[in-house]
C-alpha cells in the first residue's frame, strides 16, 4: 500500500478510535502451479491475482510460480509444501494432492465421470464438501474449484480402441497409485514421472503415450513428441482446487480471507467456462496438425469400463465408501 493511504486510513481508524488495523498491510503470497499461463490452469492463478489485484486496491499480491518451480518440478510434493509453508497458496490439481488426501483419489477412479454435469454434481455437492473437509483437515484451507479437464490417452503406436489395444504399451502417467492400478489393469506398461520429464521422455521414445487434457496435449504440442494418435475416452475429469496453508491463512482477517475466497471462486468459474468453451477449436488445432482422433462407440466404452472394476475394489476403501456413494449418487441425479 502506498504511505499515503496508509497514513489515511489510520488517520480514519485513529479518528474512529480505532486500533491501526495490522491485517491491512501490504502482502504478497507465493501461489504455485504444474502449468504456466500458457495453459487454462495457468490463467485460472492469474485471473485470481488479477482480481485480488484489483479488488484489494493492490494491497494484497499473489505471485504465481508455474511449472511446480517451488518443488523443484516434484508436483506431488506440493501439498505438503503448503503444508510445511514452503509454499502459501496454490491452484492445485487433485491427481498431484491425492498422494496425501486420500480422497481426491475420486476423481482419478476411470470413467466415474460421464459428463461436466456429472462433474459439476460432484464438486458442487456434498461429495465435493466431503473432498474440501478431508482437505481442510489436512491443513489446506480450500477456497474454490477449477479444473484440468477430462484426460485423453495418445500414444505413437497407433488407435487404441480397446482395452487389447494397450498391451505393453509404455505410458507416461502421474505419480498417483491408482493411476498405475488403473494402467496395468489394461495390460498397459504404466511408468511414473512429473510432467516436466513427460515430455523429453515422449520425445525419445523412452515411453509410448501419455494421458492429458486437450488443452495440455495442444499447447504443449504432444504431437511433435511423437503422439499422432489420440482416443477420446474420457476416462476421469482433474478438477483443480484452489487453497490457501491454514498459517497463512490464519493470520488473514476476515475480509481478506473473503476477498481471496472469493476471487478464487470468480476466477474458478471464469476458468471452467473458458476451458470448456475452447475444447472443440482446440480438438480441431490438434486434428489440423495430422493427429488421428478416434472417439470410442458405446461397446468400446464398455469394455474399457469393465476392464478396470477392480480398480474401484481396491481403492473405493481407501477413497472412504460414504464418499463414493455421495458422488455417485450426484452423477445419477445430475
Ligand atoms: O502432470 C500432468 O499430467 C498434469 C500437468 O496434468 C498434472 O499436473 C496433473
Amino acid at each position: 500500500m502506498h504511505i499515503k493511504k496508509w497514513m489515511a486510513l489510520s488517520a480514519a481508524c485513529l479518528s474512529l478510535g480505532a486500533a491501526p488495523v495490522f491485517a491491512q498491510e501490504t502482502r504478497e503470497f507465493s501461489v504455485s502451479t504444474v502449468l504456466s499461463e500458457a495453459f487454462p490452469w495457468g490463467q485460472a492463478a492469474s485471473k485470481w491475482a488479477e482480481l485480488v489485484k484489483e479488488r484489494s486496491d493492490g494491497r494484497i499480491t499473489l505471485k504465481v510460480y508455474p511449472n511446480a518451480q517451488l518443488v523443484s518440478g516434484d508436483q506431488t510434493r506440493e501439498f505438503s509444501a503448503m503444508r510445511s509453508g514452503l509454499i502459501d497458496m496454490a491452484v492445485g490439481s487433485t491427481i498431484n494432492w491425492s498422494t496425501q488426501v486420500p480422497e481426491a483419489n475420486l476423481f482419478s477412479l476411470p470413467f466415474l465421470m460421464p459428463d461436466n454435469a456429472a462433474v459439476d454434481a460432484i464438486t458442487q455437492g456434498k461429495a465435493g464438501q466431503i473432498v474440501f473437509d478431508a482437505i481442510e483437515k489436512r491443513g489446506i484451507v480450500p477456497l474454490a474449484w477449477g479444473e484440468n479437464g477430462f484426460r485423453e490417452l495418445s500414444n505413437s503406436r497407433g488407435i487404441l480402441t480397446q482395452p487389447a489395444d494397450l498391451k505393453g504399451l509404455k505410458v507416461r502417467v502421474v505419480g498417483s497409485p491408482l493411476f498405475l492400478d488403473t494402467f496395468n489393469a489394461l495390460g498397459a506398461n504404466p511408468t511414473q514421472m512429473s510432467w516436466t520429464d513427460a515430455l523429453p521422455a515422449l520425445t525419445t521414445g523412452a515411453v509410448d503415450g501419455q494421458e492429458n487434457p486437450l488443452s495440455v496435449f495442444d499447447v504443449a504440442r504432444a504431437d511433435r513428441a511423437n503422439q499422432k494418435y489420440l482416443t477420446l475416452w474420457h476416462y476421469m475429469n482433474d478438477p483443480l482446487i484452489f487453497g490457501a496453508s491454514k498459517r497463512v491463512w490464519s493470520k488473514l482477517s476476515t475480509a481478506d480471507q473473503q476477498l481471496l475466497k472469493q476471487a478464487a471462486y470468480d476466477a474458478g468459474q471464469w476458468e471452467i467456462a473458458k476451458s470448456r468453451a475452447e475444447l472443440d477449436a482446440t480438438l480441431k488445432s490438434i486434428r489440423d496438425r495430422g493427429v488421428e482422433v478416434t472417439a470410442l462407440t458405446p461397446e468400446q466404452h464398455q469394455a474399457f469400463v469393465t476392464a478396470t472394476q477392480g480398480v474401484y475394489k481396491k481403492w473405493i476403501p481407501k477413497i472412504g465408501e460414504d464418499l463414493v456413494e455421495a458422488a455417485q449418487a450426484a452423477i445419477t441425479n445430475r
